[in-house]
């Protein structure tokens, strides 16, 4: 690390506090992470616009960012097709992520149902004929393996047909499904989708923003209600659906006494067999005879999402917390498997001595030990990494520094969950939630998700707008490293009704619920669609998901997979904000189309707002505006976030 370099405050750099902590030790021991390289590594001003093609070798062609339409790519591209393009290619990106790894999913149910793999099992058989029953195939008197049979040939076309409609176009409400018929969006099967965008994308390819566009969204819908959904529901299937449960996070769920392994990533395959080697007796005895009291395994990022609110497996922090928990010097070994794995974390993991290993094919780091996880046999590798992680125990050099940060919180909000918690087992339903929206105790709905970025300051932006949310008596679900930002400021538990606005507050303690509903990983995302629909379904608030009194916001965004998210609740009709940035210049036709256009043709629309308070305040509006429309709209004004409700909040 260059020594002349100004650092800023670890404390303005994120409002977690262990994080900061391990920051300012990282540094004292000269150890680089993603805040400082941030801080010195500023955005490229013209990739930050999207205004530069280099799809071809007659460029790279740079616009001019202030006067757009000023002049073309050499191809004579405008403004409006390299941005539409670029764009195309982060939701094609964002999608194939998804898609992959639901995918993976898929092949491993394939597997067990078929027989094949032993190692896993069916073990929700009551979502396995609910999901049956979604796709219309018949479940009466029928065996576990038929339907599983019936099931796995059904979602098999969701990745591979190439024409039809989706197998989940059941679930969407039926005007939204109009909608994109008219437009001609509905998803076929993933991967065309994603090859025909990206193909689109090609020099003298697709040269109209706005028939792009409308691939754009076929894609982004593919990665929601194709390549998510098919991962959360087989997952539910495979390893259980989640109910609420209380867990701890934070970095004091490190014990300094215990083998500590941390699992980071995405596909939850690997962490469900790493429990098991962490429960082996063989193993734990071994762990005893180097001295430690115990095997203490952790998740993170969504791995971590995935296991908490499943097995209620404590969870270290979000993705910005990866390389600063490794400076505690109490990690014994983090495996990882896919996404959001920063190649950084190698050279940290070597700093403080611990063994750091890949183990998927996918993502390999130049330098670390991979250690190939096989479905098959998947205890070969996560026994392997328990081995290493006790070895490492016994000879620990480095000084161990754990934070005093332990927070707790209820997850596992699943749709299913909601529908019981708010309707009971016998008449489970979403009519509590639609009356209580509709008499004004509850405004309207928020998903806020997605991810931390340290260009700005970590959690920061999540628990304002959150606060700010509920203030206003909107409910808030959420997913992703969002769910750990507001775990660890104390939202995620009943007691955080306090914070709520009166309506708000009397369902929360009426029911026992939080005011912020975790609903678990990114691609649960797909959760919140199925609640969407739902809530329409079950009547009163319009006929289509755009006409509901709810909103989107991705607040901390970082990577790809974001933007398609972000881009398949716009498709789907809900209002959704970004922070950060926003990859397009404003003023320029796909612009408009992005933030007005898209709404006129029966859609919903992007927003984008750094400051948490305004993100929340253009959130209630659009809520407002939608619930003017429904005609429910009477004594309800907005609770306005001055500077003094900021203080107050901000000590909160
Ligand atoms: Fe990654 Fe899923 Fe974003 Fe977190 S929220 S930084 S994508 S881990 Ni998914």
């Amino acid at each position: 690390m260059k020594e002349d370099r100004r650092h800023m405050d670890t404390k303005d750099l994120t409002a977690c506090d262990a994080t900061a902590q391990l920051l300012e030790r990282a540094r004292k021991d000269g150890v680089e992470t993603a805040f400082d390289r941030a801080q010195f590594m500023k955005p490229c001003p013209i990739g930050e616009k999207s205004a530069c093609c280099k799809h071809c070798a007659m460029g790279p062609c740079r616009l001019n960012m202030k006067n757009p339409y000023e002049k073309t790519g050499v191809c004579g591209a405008t403004i409006d097709t390299v941005q539409s393009r670029n764009f195309a290619r982060m939701v094609a990106c964002g999608t194939a992520a998804h898609s992959s790894h639901g995918m993976n999913i898929f092949h491993l149910f394939k597997s067990v149902a078929t027989g094949k793999n032993t190692e896993y099992a069916i073990k929700d058989v009551q979502k396995l004929t609910e999901v049956a029953e979604s796709l219309h195939i018949q479940t009466q008197d029928r065996s576990v393996s038929d339907i599983a049979a019936d099931v796995c040939q059904e979602l098999e076309s969701g990745f591979l047909q190439v024409d039809g409609e989706m197998p989940f176009a059941h679930r969407v409400p039926e005007k939204t499904l109009e909608t994109w018929r008219k437009l001609d969006i509905v998803p076929r099967g993933a991967m065309k989708e994603v090859m025909e965008l990206i193909q689109r994308t090609h020099a003298g390819m697709d040269q109209d923003y706005q028939n792009l566009t409308r691939q754009i969204s076929r894609t982004a819908l593919a990665d929601g209600w194709i390549g998510s959904m098919v991962a959360t529901e087989l997952s539910d299937i495979l390893f259980g659906t989640p109910s609420a449960i209380a867990t701890e996070v934070n970095m004091e769920c490190l014990k300094e006494d215990h083998v500590n392994i941390i699992i980071h990533g995405h596909e939850p395959y690997l962490m469900e067999s790493m429990v098991e080697s962490v429960h082996d007796p063989a193993f734990l005895a071994d762990a005893k005879a180097a001295g430690a009291r115990g095997i203490n395994l952790l998740g993170m990022c969504c791995s971590g999402l995935e296991m908490l609110s499943r097995h209620g497996i404590p969870h270290a922090g979000n993705f910005m917390s990866t390389e600063a928990v490794l400076a505690t010097g109490a990690v014994d070994a983090m495996g990882v498997d896919v996404q959001c794995i920063m190649q950084s974390l190698s050279n940290v993991a070597e700093c403080y001595e611990t063994p750091f290993f890949t183990t998927n094919a996918s993502c390999r780091i130049e330098g670390v030990e991979h250690i190939e996880l096989d479905e098959a046999k998947p205890r070969k590798c996560t026994d392997a990494v328990v081995k290493r992680a006790i070895h490492r125990f016994k000879n620990r050099k480095v000084r161990i520094e754990i934070p005093s940060q332990r927070n707790t919180a209820v997850f596992g909000f699943t749709h299913e969950y909601i529908n019981y918690m708010l309707g009971g087992t016998f008449r489970g339903a979403y009519t509590p939630l639609n009356e209580n929206i509709i008499n004004g105790h509850i405004r309207g709905v928020a998903g806020v998700v997605g991810c931390v970025n340290p260009r700005v300051k970590q959690d920061w932006v999540h628990v304002e707008l959150v606060k700010a949310l509920i203030k206003n008596d909107v409910l808030v679900v959420q997913t992703g490293c969002s769910q750990i930002a507001l775990a660890k400021a104390g939202l995620c538990t009943p007691e955080a009704a306090v914070l709520a606005g009166p309506g708000l507050r009397e369902v929360c303690e009426a029911v026992g619920m939080p005011p912020v509903l975790g609903m678990g990983a990114c691609v649960d995302n797909s959760r919140i669609l199925i609640a969407c629909s739902e809530m329409v379904r079950t009547g009163g608030l319009g006929n289509s998901i755009a006409d509901l009194p709810v909103a989107g916001a991705a607040p901390e965004w970082y990577s790809e997979k974001a933007v398609a998210i972000g881009q398949y609740f716009v498709a789907s009709g809900v209002f959704t904000v970004f922070g950060v940035t926003f990859p397009i210049i404003e003023g320029t036709r796909f612009h408009d189309l992005l933030f007005n256009g898209l709404e006129k043709q029966g859609l919903g629309r992007w927003g984008f707002e750094k400051d948490p308070y305004r993100m929340a305040a253009l959130m209630i509006d659009h809520i407002d505006k939608k619930r003017k429309a429904l005609g429910i709209d009477k004594a309800r004004e907005r609770v306005y976030i001055d500077m003094v409700d900021r203080r107050a909040l901000a000590g909160q």
